[in-house]
């Protein structure tokens, strides 16, 4: 862990700063891949399988059986949590489905507009060390709550909770296929995989490179993915060992996640930093949490402004005010993914079961991207209606302006209904 007392600016650049990946080498290899899924399909994706994790596929969708045997063994208690958090989740994303009123611009000139949900979409669920189920919940309800018709799942993994968060998120399908070309086959479609207009979800550097890939096929995706971060604000009224969990659940996802404290008291700082050596030798993924603390930065600042101005410079994915008055500086938050407020308010229960979507921007992207709701799974279409009336109204300003920009077309198009 890198200490940075009352930083000057060049230090607070080197605090904000994100990892560089040199990403080429990635694309080189990921390119061949998509391009033999594109030309060959399930044929490819069997080679893959076959090169790449030494098995034989013959069937890569999972079929409804398998599901529910899945489900049959899947442990009851966590049946139970997966469906509080399922609750929670559709609860608070269920509000953003609210319809807009339609709007007389001029007598005669009404417009509105209405969101409809993105057809056919895919999700993808890494396999690797942690089988990440709740991502499944994150993506599966607001792409239900859209309305999308096609949910296409891939994940290399099998977890029985992946298959019952799917189940229960009314995923339509559902196959065993990881990597770029999972993300390929989701883009160009193959025999027995369906082509996805949009694709969601997390992954590895693999992963991440095809998902931008596919973009310029004209294949939408969530947002640029990076590593997972969590920033601390914490003043002198802080609990070391909660700031120290919350920088370590973050820290546990991998050796790349980005954890950072900002505190306005020196002695928290320490305490922390002793908290972080003594709760880390505890966790069963401690060389990957001691991976991510090796870049991790503990920093003391002056006030909460200073503080406050350090985090919206960042513009961390997720924020937690340690604070005694949270509420306060909620409203001065202006780059953020998401806010945890409070002494009591953990990011993990965002990432599991608050209701909230933990599927966020990371790498700086909080400035200007929002994170996964029901409006990704939608696109919002405008419509207007105009009568004669209104017409009379609008068109003379219309032709005024076609004209000026040189389209008599443009102007016609109001001219030869009004002379009609
Ligand atoms: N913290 C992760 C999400 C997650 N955590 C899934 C646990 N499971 C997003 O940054
Ligand atoms: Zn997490």
């Amino acid at each position: 862990m890198e200490i940075f007392k009352y930083p000057n600016e060049e230090e607070i650049q080197r605090i904000i700063r994100r990892p560089v990946l040199d990403t080429a080498e990635i694309e080189k290899k990921v390119e061949p891949i998509l391009l033999a899924v594109q030309k060959e399909g399930d044929y490819a994706l069997r080679r893959f399988a076959l090169e790449f994790d030494n098995v034989m596929m013959d069937d890569f969708s999972v079929s409804k059986e398998t599901v529910e045997e899945a489900i049959q063994n899947l442990d009851p208690a966590l049946k139970n949590a997966i469906d509080y958090a399922y609750e929670n989740i559709k609860k608070f994303h269920e509000v953003q489905l609210k319809v807009e009123d339609p709007v007389e611009t001029r007598p005669g000139v009404k417009c509105w507009r209405k969101s409809v949900g993105i057809e056919k979409v895919g999700i993808y669920i890494p396999g690797g060390t942690a089988p990440l189920f709740s991502t499944v919940l994150m993506l599966g309800i607001p792409a239900q709550l859209a309305g999308c018709k096609e949910v296409v799942l891939c994940s290399p993994a099998s977890h029985p909770a992946i298959y019952y968060c799917a189940q229960k998120c009314g995923v339509t399908k559902i196959f065993k296929v990881g990597g770029a070309q999972a993300i390929a086959a989701m883009a160009f479609g193959t025999e027995s995989i369906p082509q996805v207009s949009k694709i969601f979800g997390p992954g590895n550097q693999f992963v991440t490179a095809a998902k931008q890939a596919v973009t310029r096929y004209g294949i939408a995706i969530d947002m640029p993915a990076g590593p997972s971060e969590v920033a601390v604000l914490a003043d002198e009224t802080a609990n070391p060992s909660f700031i120290a969990a919350d920088l370590l659940s973050q820290a546990e996802h991998g050796v790349d996640s980005q954890v950072v404290l900002v505190t306005t008291s020196e002695a928290i700082l320490a305490q922390v930093k002793a908290e972080v050596e003594l709760q880390v030798s505890l966790l069963p993924r401690k060389d990957m949490a001691d991976g991510a603390l090796s870049h991790s930065r503990l920093v003391v600042v002056k006030d909460k402004e200073e503080a406050m101005s350090l985090s919206n410079r960042y513009a961390p994915e997720h924020l937690i005010l340690a604070i005694s008055d949270p509420l306060e500086w909620a409203d001065k938050v202006l780059n953020a993914g998401s806010v945890f407020l409070g002494h009591y308010t953990p990011e993990s229960c965002g990432d599991y079961a608050s209701g909230t979507n933990h599927t966020l921007p990371t790498n700086g992207f909080a400035k200007a991207y929002s994170g996964v709701s029901v409006d990704s799974f939608v696109k919002k279409i405008t419509f207007q209606e105009i009568s004669r009336e209104g017409l009379e109204n609008i068109g003379p300003h219309v032709m005024q302006m076609a004209k000026a920009e040189a389209l008599e077309a443009h102007s016609f198009a109001v001219q030869v209904r009004l002379e009609a």
